[in-house]
């Protein structure tokens, strides 16, 4: 991990024109050499053009539009391929509305000095979440709960997608191989992180619940992501007796 190399933050974004400019301005402020790498999917409130307009002001910010809304996992994974394109080192994702405040990046990043996978946090000392009702509290912690105990990860915010990668990780855990999509891609990332044997560090953050425009969580949502837990638990117990029989055999003379 470079301290000579420049981060990047990539902003995936569904209708978010009320968010985008002051996101933008915000990032750069906090963090002056970053790359913003905003993906939109033709969201119809246009705020495709906008981020257009502050990348052609401003070479520092760069935008992918794709033609239409193709979920969450693969808008990373195109912010992805920009920040490596970029040269840029560690490589950063967030959400536009402001849940995932600024302020919190250079401690972010700060982690990124120590752990290969940096998590801004609800769920640890010093984090939390504010406006949010009491069904998508329980809704959240829940889903943490059973990630946690079903996949053994050592992440008390499992769900979260404000994080830090350093781009090593990036290039070992290839996450254009990561078979969910939406929410649950970030399970399966950290999944994939932990199991390579990356370090992960959790920052302290509050979670406010957005402001301005529309959440984009559904019901599909929620069951893809009961369903990619599922896999990936499989997934572990099929690992974890192939380990005990390759390590139970006696050895060959
Ligand atoms: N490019 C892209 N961005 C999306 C898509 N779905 C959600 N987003 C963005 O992902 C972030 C998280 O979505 P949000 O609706 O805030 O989810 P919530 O915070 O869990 O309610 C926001 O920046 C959204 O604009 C999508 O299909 N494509
Ligand atoms: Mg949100």
């Amino acid at each position: 991990m470079g301290q000579d190399t420049r981060p990047a933050i990539v902003v995936p974004t569904y209708n978010e024109v009320e968010n985008i400019s002051q996101l933008v301005q915000e990032i750069l402020a906090y963090v002056p050499n970053a790359y913003v790498i905003v993906v939109d999917d033709n969201s119809p409130d246009g705020t495709g053009d906008v981020a257009e307009a502050l990348a052609h002001a401003d070479t520092r910010v760069h935008v992918i539009r794709r033609p239409g809304k193709l979920g969450l996992g693969t808008a990373y994974v195109a912010g992805f391929r920009k920040a490596f394109e970029l040269g840029a080192d560690p490589i950063c994702t967030m959400d536009a509305d402001f849940s995932h405040h600024p302020r919190y990046l250079p401690a972010l990043l700060e982690g990124s000095q120590t752990a290969d996978v940096s998590i801004g946090s609800r769920y640890i000392p010093g984090g939390g979440t504010v406006n949010w009702g009491l069904q998508r509290r329980i809704l959240s912690r829940g889903a943490n709960l059973v990630a946690r105990t079903l996949l053994g990860l050592e992440a008390h915010d499992c769900t979260a997608g404000f994080r830090a990668y350093r781009r090593e990780v990036l290039l070992t855990v290839r996450p254009e191989t990561v078979q969910a999509d939406g929410y649950s891609y970030l399970v399966e990332m950290l999944y994939r992180c932990q199991r390579a044997g990356f370090r992960t560090t959790e920052i302290p953050i509050i979670f406010a619940d957005r402001e301005r425009g529309r959440s984009k969580i559904s019901k599909r949502e929620i069951f893809k992501a009961m369903g990619t837990v599922l896999r990936l638990f499989l997934d572990r117990v099929v690992s974890a007796s192939r380990h005990l029989v390759t390590f139970g055999r006696s050895p060959v003379k």
